[in-house]
């Protein structure tokens, strides 16, 4: 429980944390070596992995690269049972509890369960909740579920603590990877001011007055995916 004994800690001091996401998929495997420099360089606190779909079979080859020059904790964040590796260090347990999919709620989890079981992966369970975000995002299309709509602060909050009450060890707010709209401040800030869990908040954040903002509003990790995948030099003056 190392990872998350981590994350509550930072969330207790009031420190930020910082997750870069990779999508395997978009990660040019020729520019691996300049690419983790810059994580590297970044100030980034956590690695977060996946996608919904997987391509290109490179998951493994980052994982393995990654190890050899940082010591980040490296978390999975699957789309799905089959994105299960055992080479990183932990992975969110992710149930879509914004949607009412049961194969995202607890299916896909029953075919994952064992295996976890035999790995050394640490597993956090995080409830996820997809908040509508402008165009449909690849995520609300593969789980086949429907985003908290944007105006409607109240349901994610509710969500957000039902999912704390059945137990998940923190709640990930989410637009999804590349949104037009990410999750508005005030959904972030009613959030936080009802759970007592970290809260994590990510897609569609492009500039770091806007990350800035969403820690303001309450969110202990901040992820960043398409911000950095565009311009790997994101961080460099944070
Ligand atoms: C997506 O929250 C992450 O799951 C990151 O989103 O790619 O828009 O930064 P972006």
């Amino acid at each position: 429980g190392e990872i998350y004994k981590q994350i509550i800690t930072a969330q207790q001091q009031g420190k930020r944390l910082l997750a870069i996401l990779l999508d395997p998929d978009k990660v040019d495997g020729e520019q691996l070596d300049v690419l983790i420099d810059k994580i590297g360089q970044s100030g980034a606190t956590h690695i977060l992995i996946g996608g919904s779909l997987l391509f290109v079979d490179q998951q493994d080859a980052i994982i393995t690269a990654l190890k050899a020059k940082l010591t980040l904790p490296i978390l999975l964040f699957p789309g799905n049972a089959a994105h299960i590796n055992n080479r990183a260090d932990g992975i969110l347990f992710l149930s879509l509890i914004s949607g009412r999919n049961p194969e995202y709620l607890i299916g896909q989890h029953v075919q994952a369960a064992p295996r976890l079981k035999q790995s050394q992966l640490e597993v956090i369970s995080t409830g996820y909740i997809l908040v509508e975000s402008g165009k449909q995002t690849t995520v609300s299309y593969i789980s086949g579920t429907t985003p908290v709509p944007n105006d409607k602060p109240e349901i994610a909050v509710a969500t957000a603590l039902a999912g704390e009450m059945i137990g998940h060890k923190m709640i990930y707010l989410e637009a999804g990877s590349g949104a037009q709209m990410p999750v508005p401040l005030e959904t972030v800030r009613k959030v936080a001011e009802y759970i007592t869990i970290p809260l994590i908040v990510g897609g569609g954040i492009r500039t770091k007055a806007h990350m800035e903002q969403v820690y303001q509003a309450g969110a202990t990790m901040v992820v960043i995916g398409t911000a950095f995948e565009k311009d790997n030099d994101f961080f460099l003056d944070l």
